[in-house]
């Protein structure tokens, strides 16, 4: 199903304030399968890795920091549209600009902090699933 599954982590913050179970709800409710779903905590070389398209960006480090301090949750999603729906879940980036409703509006604390990462094209989707998940872990 080629252009239909997204990748999403739910962010160590929001995994130590309790917020998994709501946040896999609304993922639920709005028609996404949950292809694959792991909690685990990166290492600072997987966090450089995944984010290392803002290698030059300023919070770069302290983004590193941030996804290797404590155990986060990955799932791969599966629905029709699945990656532009699930950016229109979790809102913008900046949670005091994300639309009342958004994953991010309810549960995100920062930029930084917010609350949950979705993959921003169908190519971007694929190899972070694939980053995360071996074929024996998807469904
Ligand atoms: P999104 O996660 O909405 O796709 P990106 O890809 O621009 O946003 O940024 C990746 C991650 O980098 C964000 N989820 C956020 O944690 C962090 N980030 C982005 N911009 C900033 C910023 N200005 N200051 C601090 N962290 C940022």
């Amino acid at each position: 199903m080629t252009g239909n599954i997204t990748f999403t982590m739910i962010k160590p913050a929001a995994v130590a304030e309790g917020h998994l179970g709501p946040i896999i709800n609304m993922i639920s409710e709005k028609g996404f399968r949950i292809t694959a779903l792991k909690m685990l905590q990166l290492t600072r070389n997987d966090a450089e890795k995944f984010y290392e398209i803002h290698k030059e960006r300023p919070f770069y480090h302290d983004l590193v920091d941030f996804m290797s301090s404590g155990p986060i949750v990955a799932a791969v999603l599966e629905k029709e549209n699945a990656v532009e729906d699930y950016r229109k879940l979790i809102g913008a980036t900046d949670p005091s600009k994300a639309e009342d409703g958004t994953i991010r509006k309810l549960f995100a604390n920062s930029v930084q902090k917010n609350a949950v990462h979705g993959s921003d094209s169908d190519e971007n989707a694929n190899i972070e699933a694939d980053f995360f998940f071996s074929r024996r872990e998807r469904f």
